[in-house]
């Protein structure tokens, strides 16, 4: 469904203070390789904590959520929105539904509930807490004990703003169509159930999907890891995952909320007077004039991390972030952003022509596999990059598109592929998996596909080099020698 008016109520002052900076510590070199014991713990957790799995076989997600008592708090939820019953209960559709156990909505602080229910009325600046699941069924269930509103149509206002809330984030949390986990491995994103008209022009808000065959794992946008998985219903399946799903922000402020990773570029961003490129707000009216969305609803940005800005010559970074350089620097950063496009490895959505697909396959090459069994044993804990460089992988796709940038003279043009990784087990069923590849005018992307309200985001680990056009693989980027040529490249109209 669309949201219209009340979805800009949770646009408005969302800024996730408590909930977001989870989700960004996982890109952290360090945290890459950090082993997932917590995800164990959780599922032995959920095991223990009742009758094992979820019994649901000729129940709807509806009827099997509600009537297990390890999901009590989700009910709730669930039943403030008839339209959440509605979707969760047909017979007739099949959805695949994330749930969160007891467990994993714990109380907000104190605090949080405090400077929630503090705010002014006025719906629009509404405190970034509430975008939390947790945050919000908590509120709604305090709403009987507060007695400093003046007058009951206060607290129905309230009610209301929280329904709608909640509902938003919930439908985040359904997936259209039976998708169990090994479908799932296919994917990098993955449309929701949940689609605002003032962002990605009503196109569904995406999850990003992550896996790994060792051990076997499935993480949803960096935070919220599958527990217990594929459990059957009548109409669909539920994974249940150890932290709720919180809707994208916009770009702009989910770079700001990551700070370790990206405060170099967002304060370049800034700097450069860019930030509506990547962000989108609420303006308020002003007497009869109606309020107004500003910013940017559709665009993909090629984001550097602070690493990459390090890796530049000292010189260098003094000099973009030296009133000489600003002109520099903002050409620069313009080169980064595509707009009116949101380009994810397995989806385009062209806003200027309102044109959208998945990326196909379009190459497809003959199986090779070895069979050194013992030399895999020794490097099964090497990355992915070893399957690809061994023959256990099969390239299914390879597809290229060229895009205009902020800078229309300066193209990039992205490669994206994707290798079908066989593990050489004994036996007829191979497990297998999907990796991704994707290069920007031949510069590697270091983590893809961070959704956002407004778009997609690329991890960049260098900056992109205006130097480098379509499929300059070979060349390392080397800013040494910039003053021959970057600020004569600046000055060029
Ligand atoms: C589910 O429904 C089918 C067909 O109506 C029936 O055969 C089966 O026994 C039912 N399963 C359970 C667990 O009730
Ligand atoms: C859920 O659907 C079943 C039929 O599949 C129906 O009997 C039941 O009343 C529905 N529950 C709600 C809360 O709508
Ligand atoms: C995006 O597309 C719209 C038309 O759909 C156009 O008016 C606008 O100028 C485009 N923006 C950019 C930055 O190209
Ligand atoms: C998006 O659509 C516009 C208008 O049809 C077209 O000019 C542009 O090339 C398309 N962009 C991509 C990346 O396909
Ligand atoms: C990947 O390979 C396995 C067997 O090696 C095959 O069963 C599976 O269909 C392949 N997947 C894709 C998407 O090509
Ligand atoms: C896309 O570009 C890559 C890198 O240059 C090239 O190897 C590949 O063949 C291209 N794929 C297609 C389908 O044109
Ligand atoms: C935007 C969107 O995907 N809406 C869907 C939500 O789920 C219901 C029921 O499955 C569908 O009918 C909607 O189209």
């Amino acid at each position: 469904m669309v949201f219209q008016n009340l979805a800009l109520v949770v646009l408005s002052g969302v800024l996730f203070a408590s909930a977001l900076p989870e989700p960004f510590v996982r890109l952290d070199a360090e945290s890459l390789q950090r082993p997932l014991q917590s995800t164990k713990a959780h599922v032995q957790k959920f095991v223990s904590d009742g009758d094992g799995p979820l019994t649901s076989e000729n129940k709807t997600i509806y009827e099997a959520i509600t009537g297990d008592p390890r999901f009590s708090r989700l009910t709730k939820a669930i039943k403030f929105s008839n339209d959440i019953i509605d979707q969760l209960n047909d017979s007739s559709s099949r959805i695949t539904f994330f749930a969160t156990p007891d467990w994993a909505l714990r109380k907000p602080e104190e605090s949080a509930l405090q400077g929630l229910f503090r705010y002014d009325g006025d719906v629009m600046q509404a405190q970034p807490e509430m975008y939390d699941l947790s945050t919000a069924i908590h509120a709604y269930e305090e709403l009987a004990n507060i007695e400093s509103f003046h007058d009951d149509s206060e607290k129905k206002r309230w009610k209301r703003f929280l329904r709608m809330l909640v509902r938003v984030i919930l439908s985040y949390h359904i997936i259209p169509g039976q998708v169990d986990t090994q479908k799932l491995s296919e994917v990098s994103t993955y449309p929701t159930n949940l689609s605002l008209h003032f962002a990605m022009h009503d196109e569904p808000q995406r999850i990003r999907v992550e896996s790994s065959l060792i051990p076997p794992r499935t993480t949803v946008n960096f935070y919220s890891k599958v527990v217990s998985a594929n459990t059957k219903t009548a109409n669909g399946l539920i994974h249940v995952v150890n932290h709720p799903l919180i809707p994208p922000i916009t770009a702009f402020r989910e770079l700001y909320m990551a700070p370790s990773m990206y405060s170099i570029f967002t304060s370049a961003w800034q700097r450069s007077g860019l930030t509506d490129e990547l962000d989108l707000r609420w303006v308020h009216g002003k007497g009869d004039k109606k309020g107004h969305i500003e910013g940017t609803s559709v665009a993909t940005v090629f984001v550097p991390s602070n690493h990459a800005f390090g890796l530049l010559p000292k010189q260098l970074q003094y000099y973009l972030f030296s009133p000489f350089g600003a002109h520099t620097l903002k050409k620069l950063l313009r080169f980064h952003v595509i707009p009116n496009l949101s380009l994810h490895t397995d989806y385009i959505y062209n806003a200027s022509s309102h044109h959208k697909h998945s990326v196909p396959r379009v190459y497809r090459t003959e199986e090779t596999y070895d069979d050194p069994l013992d030399q895999f044993l020794a490097e099964i804990i090497d990355t992915e990059e070893y399957f690809v460089a061994n023959g256990y992988s099969e390239l299914i796709s390879s597809f290229n598109v060229t895009a205009l940038t902020l800078l229309p003279k300066h193209p990039i043009t992205i490669n994206i592929m994707k290798y079908n990784v066989t593990l050489p087990f004994p036996g007829p069923r191979r497990p297998h998996h999907i990796i991704t590849k994707m290069y920007a005018n031949g510069q590697r992307v270091a983590v893809p596909d961070i959704v956002a309200l407004n778009g997609a985001m690329h991890s960049m680990g260098t900056l992109l080099d205006p130097r480098k056009t379509g499929h300059d693989n070979g060349r390392v980027t080397d800013w040494e020698g910039w003053e021959d040529w970057l600020p004569k490249w600046a000055m060029e109209v």
